[in-house]
């Protein structure tokens, strides 16, 4: 089912190189963050109210993520790179446009711009680990085709935990040297994750099991792409782009904090990323690339072939009305179009500028933002990464939307699992806020009397 090329020239001096890069960062890093702590480790940095704590912790900087940040008003930067710098800097493939994410996980991991011969050991190391157990591709042979394909992709990579290093040595490595296996597992479970989800759509879809070989002297989108059975050039530089843009949004998401906060347990990174995808799968974080497509194609039906500002205006208060959200709009975070959004359709205008799901999810960005506003509570009126992969996706013949979140948690390993190696390697605590109760809030703030607000010094 899965064969992999022999791997004749794997070149052993750039295969360690990342793992050696990394050995030498992580003690000035603990060294620093040391003294850090020991001058400012009791410096305020923030405070929290009672509507923070019942509206989903906004705001509150309770996490330390160093992958990535999240600027409100200018959106990521992966290491302090913009999504356009690293489409610049980040080597590409030979005769490509966009960037390998093999170098965005470099760059993520280290903090620097990888060469690309270091992007190339990456790739053949990657395809020298992606062989699968062969339990786990029982089980995907073997899982009714109703299943979701992110609950399959959850339970494909919690029962490959079989394979984790970081678990069998665990009882006798030190703390110091976690990292270590834990880099070896996350390294393992990002070379797997493509067969893995080829298999889900292969078995889900197409009716076969038949995913085809990991050749070694190809990138790992390309080999994805040849295994989900797309081989037009065009489609691999959408998976390229689509595999580094989606890979990191810092630490407070939900699927990158929930593998943080299980990874905290010192549950293996196997665990920690298929807890973290299973929070992926909600409709209001990646589930809404599947929700945007569905949305839109009845948007479509419902316009018909001559779509207008005010038919998809009614459509759009339709579904407000109806209670719903707009899928692939607003952002708990961003305060702008979201730069994934942008890149995604500067792609778009390039390659396929007169698809009718394309022009019509333009018609959709002039008219929803203003929308939003008038309802007078989003925060954010303007399009997220979600609003534009689907498109992209169904042009290129990929129509099966259910999968579509598939892709975003094969890129997100990128981001949540160099985020795992740099948790184990500072040593980060098991995680435990406090929580309080209602009454006890109470208490607290009003000195019992909520009426009143007898000690409340300000109750918003
Ligand atoms: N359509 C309709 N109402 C929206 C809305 C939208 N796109 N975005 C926000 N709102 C509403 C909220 O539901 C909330 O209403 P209530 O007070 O009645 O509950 C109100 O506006 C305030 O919400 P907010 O503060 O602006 O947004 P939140 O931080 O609470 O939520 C969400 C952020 C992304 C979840 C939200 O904007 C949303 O539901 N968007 C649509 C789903 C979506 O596209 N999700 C993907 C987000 C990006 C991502 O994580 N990708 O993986």
């Amino acid at each position: 089912m899965l064969r992999i090329k022999p791997l004749q020239h794997i070149s052993k001096r750039f295969a360690c190189e990342l793992k050696s890069i990394l050995a030498s960062k992580i003690p000035k890093e603990q060294e620093r963050i040391k003294a850090f702590r020991k001058a400012h480790g009791k410096t305020k940095i923030g405070e929290v109210t009672v509507n923070m704590a019942y509206g989903g912790m906004r705001g509150i900087k309770g996490l330390i993520c160093e992958t990535s940040v999240l600027d409100p008003h200018e959106g990521i930067r992966f290491r302090g790179h913009s999504i356009p710098d690293c489409q610049e800097k980040l080597p590409k493939a030979d005769c490509g446009e966009q960037p390998l994410p093999e170098g965005l996980f470099w760059l993520l991991l280290t903090g620097d711009i990888p060469t690309s011969e270091q992007v190339k050991s990456l790739s053949e190391e990657w395809a020298s680990r992606s062989e699968l157990p062969a339990h786990v591709c029982k089980f995907l042979k073997q899982v009714p085709k109703d299943v979701h394909p992110m609950a399959q992709l959850s339970a494909a990579c919690s029962i490959c935990n079989t394979e984790s290093l970081f678990k069998k040595s665990y009882a006798t490595v030190k703390k110091a040297n976690y990292w270590e296996s834990i880099y070896e597992d996350c390294m393992n479970l990002i070379a797997k994750l493509t067969p893995i989800s080829a298999l889900i759509y292969k078995h889900t879809f197409k009716g076969t099991d038949e995913i085809g070989t990991v050749d070694s002297d190809k990138d790992w989108s390309l080999n994805f792409c040849r295994m989900l059975g797309f081989d037009n050039e065009e489609f691999v530089e959408l998976m390229r782009l689509y595999l580094t843009i989606h890979s990191d949004h810092e630490g407070g998401n939900v699927s990158a904090h929930t593998v943080h906060l299980v990874g905290s347990a010192l549950s293996d990174p196997y665990l920690s990323y298929a807890a973290g995808m299973n929070g992926l799968a909600g409709p209001l974080h990646g589930l809404a690339n599947q929700e945007v497509l569905v949305w839109l194609k009845n948007l479509q039906k419902e316009v018909g072939k001559d779509p207008t500002h005010d038919k998809i205006k009614d459509f759009i208060w339709k579904t407000l009305k109806s209670g719903r959200v707009v899928p692939g709009y607003g952002h708990a975070v961003l305060r702008i179009t979201d730069p994934r959004f942008t890149v995604q359709k500067q792609f778009a205008e390039k390659y396929l500028p007169n698809d009718p799901l394309f022009k019509i999810v333009s018609l959709v960005f002039e008219v929803v933002p203003p929308i939003l506003k008038e309802l007078g509570k989003v925060q954010n009126p303007w399009p997220n990464v979600d609003a534009h992969s689907g498109v992209l996706l169904q042009y290129y013949g990929m129509t099966e939307m259910t999968y579509y979140t598939v892709l975003f948690a094969v890129s997100r390993a990128l981001g949540v699992l160099a985020c795992t190696v740099w948790d184990r390697a500072l040593g980060l605590p098991i995680e435990r806020p406090k929580s309080i109760s209602t009454e006890r809030l109470i208490k607290e703030v009003t000195g019992g009397d909520d009426k009143k607000g007898k000690k409340g010094k300000k109750c918003e």
